[in-house]
């Protein structure tokens, strides 16, 4: 127990019985996804990790308090709340001090997740080297999380506006495993694939799981990538994705957005850009990690049992 987390009746109840539970981010509620579909996606996230044996604990800061797992107020709070913070590593400390709220990205999240003793957390995408990062050094602390701190995420791969080869490159440096969910592709978020491999493909949540045990028994630290891709019927056009990303990029250029609003704001241009088509394919993608997501966490406690 830490004096800066508190837990919610599921998730204590969770580690009390011992069940697999799965860590959940908020900065996709708070600034990846409008209101009411932020809070009603991220209820049906719930519901699939605990149809499928496990237990969702979705993180966020309140009032300077971490929490792990939020009751539905919280979260119909947070979902409309229009001062939460977006917190990553390096905010953290402010919004504790000062009693904020923040939604904790991939990077947080994992910190959290670490903090709470819970190897698995699913989310959309990854935050990665930007493209032109060679010029304006925006790389996403998630990589630097991932590099460090002993959580695997479940995610769609990374998304175009990022530059993926140099993600991958920097995550190689890192010594960050990428997984491929039966796929030898990393996806590409909207898209199932892009042009590049991932290190391994792996077939099964026990696979995986088995992955994720020999890594920590040996004392590896750092995270490892899962990366799922996002269902068939759901994933968008590549070519009509990479002319929106394009478009996207050079508004953000032109209007100077850098730093943490970055991501935000080209999520939200994609999303205009595809009249909400894109938000549609964020929502299922989340969905199905859920599921590849609390199957492996699962797996994961059998094993380490
Ligand atoms: N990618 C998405 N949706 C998101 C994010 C990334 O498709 O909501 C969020 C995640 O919380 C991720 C963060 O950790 O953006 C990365 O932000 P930045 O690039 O500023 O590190
Ligand atoms: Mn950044």
């Amino acid at each position: 127990m830490h004096p800066y987390v508190e837990y919610s009746e599921e998730v204590k109840e969770a580690k009390r019985k011992g069940m697999a539970i799965v860590a959940l981010e908020s900065t996709i509620i708070s600034h990846g996804m409008p209101y009411p579909q932020n809070v009603k996606t991220a209820r049906e996230v719930e519901d699939i990790i605990r149809s499928k044996g496990a237990v969702p604990a979705t993180i966020a800061i309140l009032n300077g308090r971490i929490k792990i797992g939020l009751s539905q107020e919280e979260l119909e709070y947070l979902g409309q709340a229009t001062d939460v913070i977006k917190a990553s590593r390096r905010d953290i400390p402010y919004i504790l001090a000062t009693g904020k709220d923040g939604a904790t990205t991939v990077a947080a999240t994992m910190i959290c997740a670490e903090l709470a003793d819970i190897p698995v957390f699913v989310t959309g995408g990854i935050g990665g080297v930007h493209r032109n990062a060679e010029v304006t050094m925006d790389i996403s602390a998630d990589l630097e999380e991932l590099a460090v701190t002993n959580v695997a995420v479940v995610c769609a791969g990374a998304k175009s506006i990022l530059d993926i080869d140099l993600t991958l490159e920097y995550l190689e440096t890192k010594g960050v495993p990428v997984l491929g969910y039966r796929t030898d592709s990393l996806p590409a978020f909207y898209t199932r694939s892009s042009p590049y491999s991932v290190n391994y493909k792996v077939e099964t949540a026990e696979e995986t799981a088995g992955i994720l045990k020999a890594k920590w028994e040996l004392g590896l630290k750092g995270g490892v990538v899962v990366a799922n891709p996002i269902p068939e019927a759901d994933a968008m056009d590549e070519q009509e994705m990479d002319h929106i990303i394009e478009t996207a990029l050079k508004e953000a250029d032109s209007e100077g957005i850098k730093g943490k609003e970055a991501t935000p704001f080209l999520l939200g241009k994609v999303k205009e850009l595809t009249d909400g088509r894109s938000l549609t394919a964020n929502i299922a993608l989340v969905k199905h990690n859920a599921q590849i997501g609390a199957e492996i966490a699962v797996r994961y406690a059998e094993l380490v049992r």
